[in-house]
């Protein structure tokens, strides 16, 4: 599988994302890079993936309204959740600009804010790394779910998804339903690995 130049990605993101944004994205790829080699996955795609998940941040809600509109997002259903919209709009804009990509590496950067139900390593992956990157102003639990998802992807994930949660009810946020449904999959899983480890 080949994947986008490096050096031509990160020439298209220094032009289009502000200079915080631009250095997230190069702590999300170093930390992403990082849990790849450790949890042998793929270094390539991982970078990639990192690189391109927040490539439609900068764009404005007009613009991500109208992309997320014919990529098929439902709309209405995700009114309440403009931050979100990134997300899902990045896999059209990162092909718009350099052809087609794997389906699991559109999937990493699609689910990267809220995660869902069956995540993949990869999606795992980028969803923990875009958390715990290490440009990040520290805040409390930080420095533990750093040091988990590099023993631990899936406990990882699930420290970090409470954690979201945890964080968005303080401030009366609505969580929306793929967190939720991230949240409760992922318990299952967890659940289902101790009972195989014991059998
Ligand atoms: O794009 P980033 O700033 O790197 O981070 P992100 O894509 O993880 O999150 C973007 C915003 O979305 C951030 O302010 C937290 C918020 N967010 C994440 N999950 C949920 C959420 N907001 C709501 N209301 N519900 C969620 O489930
Ligand atoms: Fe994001
Ligand atoms: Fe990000």
């Amino acid at each position: 599988m080949t994947y986008p130049d490096r050096i031509e990605v990160l020439r298209w993101l220094y032009g289009r994302l502000k200079p915080h944004r631009f250095l997230h994205t190069l702590g999300v790829e170093q930390l992403a890079v990082q849990l790849a080699s450790r949890h042998h996955l793929s270094v390539e795609m991982a970078s990639s993936a990192a690189l391109l998940h927040d490539c439609a941040k900068n764009m404005s809600m007009e613009e991500l309204l109208k992309i997320c509109d014919k990529a098929g997002v439902d709309l209405k259903r995700n009114q309440d959740y403009p931050q979100l919209l990134h997300a899902f709009a990045a896999p059209i804009v990162a092909q718009k600009q350099f052809g087609p990509l794997p389906e699991e590496l559109l999937n990493a950067i699609r689910f990267h804010t809220t995660g869902h139900a069956h995540m993949t390593p990869m999606e795992k992956l980028i969803f923990s790394a875009d958390y715990a990157e290490p440009g990040r102003e520290p805040f409390p639990g930080l420095m533990e779910a750093r040091d988990l998802i590099l023993q631990d992807l899936n406990r990882g994930t699930l420290l970090i998804l409470e954690n979201t949660v945890q964080y968005l009810q303080n401030k009366n946020q609505n969580i929306h339903f793929y967190t939720l449904e991230a949240l409760q999959s992922l318990r299952q899983e967890i659940q289902s690995e101790g009972r195989d480890n014991v059998q």
